[in-house]
Order: structure tokens, then C-alpha cells, then sequence
């Protein structure tokens, strides 16, 4: 992909992000690898701020480049002006720190461990998929809130049972966080460990994290999901069980 696909695709899921309403105020965030779309000139940009140390080091992630939605930055401007709503970070040679170096001095999202622990998961292992995504998708939080949908396999169940999409394109399922602190190393170690196995995961209370080759493909994913979340909900309000 190029850098400027990447960036128009970032912006066009900001906007559909915000018009879905899983993007109130700062709400949601996204990370993309983009290591194999910069060019020389960008290799030699200096930093803009100085180095920020990672709370645990990702030797895999050494010299890697990726597009970060700014902290405290709105998807709804994101949508609108990608580079003023966020920034290019390169990872230190020792895999310790990074450095913004485009094109302002934003500072990453406040969930960067999580995305940061799961792209190095994947570089690790050879994976394709590039981007990481955080949102609030009402419905799947909604259910998050019900004791019986508190496990990974009576959710992924449900979820299955509401229209074939959902097997066919999750059939890892979602796997369930109890709800952890945002922008914890506690949140980010529970997303890795269970992203690994599932399509995507859910943080109870807060919202969903997802993988994809780009990021219309990690959006795909929890729209998927999030439309069985809807279903279900709907049958419930209907006063079904
Ligand atoms: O970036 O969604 O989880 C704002 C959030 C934190
Ligand atoms: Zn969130």
C-alpha cells in the first residue's frame, strides 16, 4: 500500500468511526505499520520532540515506522486532517524509545502500549496485518455490562448465533477482558494475550481492540461483530432472552 493510501483509509474510518458514534470526543484509536511505505526522506527526518521511553522494551519493533492517531486528538478532525490529528513515531535502534518525527510534535495515543505490544507481536511472527484498532462500539460495550455475556465463549457464541457473517469472518470469536485501566501495561498484556487466539478482543466497560492487513480491514472486523452485538441487543429490548 502507499503512504498516502494508508492515510486516506486511516481518515476514511475516522469518519465512519465518528458517524457511527463509537468516537465521542477523544474516544478510539489507531496505529498502522507503515515501515514499508516511507521513502529515504522521511528515514532522515530529524525528531521533533525528545525520545520517549516505552514502559517495556520491543526489540522486534527496532527502526519501525508507524502512523498514530494523536493523544487527546478526535477521529471526527482525524477524518478531516490526518496529519494535524496525528504522527509518525520511529522506534529507537535498542527497541527502547521512540521519537515523533512528522509532521508536528503530536504525541501518540494514550493506548499506545497495547497497540505497540500487539504490532510487535505481529512483526514477530512474520504476520501480514498491519494496523491496530481501538473503539467504543456501543452494543458490544452495552453487552460487555450483562454478567451473562462475561466470557469469551458465551460472547463469541452469542455473536455467532445472530447472522452467518459473523462465524464466516470471526470464526475466532471475541476474546473478553475484565475491565482493566486505560492505557495500562495491565490492559495491553491482557490484549496480547488474548489477540493471539481471537478476531479481536473486548475491553469489558470500554470498548474493542482489533487486527487487521490494513485498517478498513480491522474496522470490517468489529463491524462485523458489533452488528450481531445490535441483533442481540435488539431481541433483548424486545424482551426476549
Ligand atoms: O484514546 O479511547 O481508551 C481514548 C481512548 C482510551
Ligand atoms: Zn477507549
Amino acid at each position: 500500500m502507499l503512504f498516502t493510501d494508508t492515510i486516506n483509509a486511516c481518515a476514511e474510518v475516522a469518519g465512519i468511526l465518528w458517524q457511527k458514534g463509537w468516537a465521542e470526543r477523544n474516544g478510539g484509536n489507531l496505529v498502522v505499520n507503515i515501515t514499508d511505505e516511507i521513502d529515504d526522506t522521511m528515514r532522515r527526518l530529524p525528531p521533533l520532540a525528545p525520545a520517549v521511553r516505552l514502559a517495556v522494551p520491543l526489540p522486534a519493533l527496532t527502526g519501525r515506522y508507524f502512523y498514530c492517531k494523536g493523544t487527546g486528538c478526535r477521529m471526527r478532525d482525524l477524518a478531516r486532517k490526518p496529519m494535524d490529528n496525528g504522527s509518525i513515531i520511529r522506534i529507537a535502534p535498542d527497541g527502547a524509545s521512540y521519537e515523533v518525527i512528522a509532521c508536528k510534535p503530536i504525541m501518540p495515543t494514550s493506548e499506545l502500549p497495547s497497540h505497540l505490544a500487539v504490532h510487535h507481536k505481529l512483526v514477530e511472527t512474520g504476520s501480514d496485518k498491519k494496523a491496530t484498532l481501538h473503539t467504543h462500539p456501543t452494543e458490544l460495550v452495552a453487552l460487555s455490562h450483562l454478567p451473562q455475556y462475561a466470557s469469551t465463549d458465551e460472547l463469541s457464541r452469542c455473536l455467532w448465533d445472530m447472522i452467518p457473517e459473523t462465524r464466516l469472518f470471526c470464526p475466532k470469536g471475541i476474546g473478553v477482558l475484565p475491565y482493566a485501566e486505560p492505557g495500562s501495561e495491565e490492559l495491553a498484556e491482557g490484549t496480547l494475550r488474548l489477540i493471539v487466539s481471537h478476531d479481536a478482543v473486548l475491553w469489558a466497560k470500554h470498548g474493542v481492540f482489533s487486527i487487521g492487513t490494513d485498517i478498513i480491514d480491522a474496522f470490517d472486523t468489529i463491524d462485523i461483530l458489533n452488528k450481531s452485538a445490535q441483533i442481540r441487543c435488539s431481541i433483548l429490548v424486545a424482551g426476549n432472552q
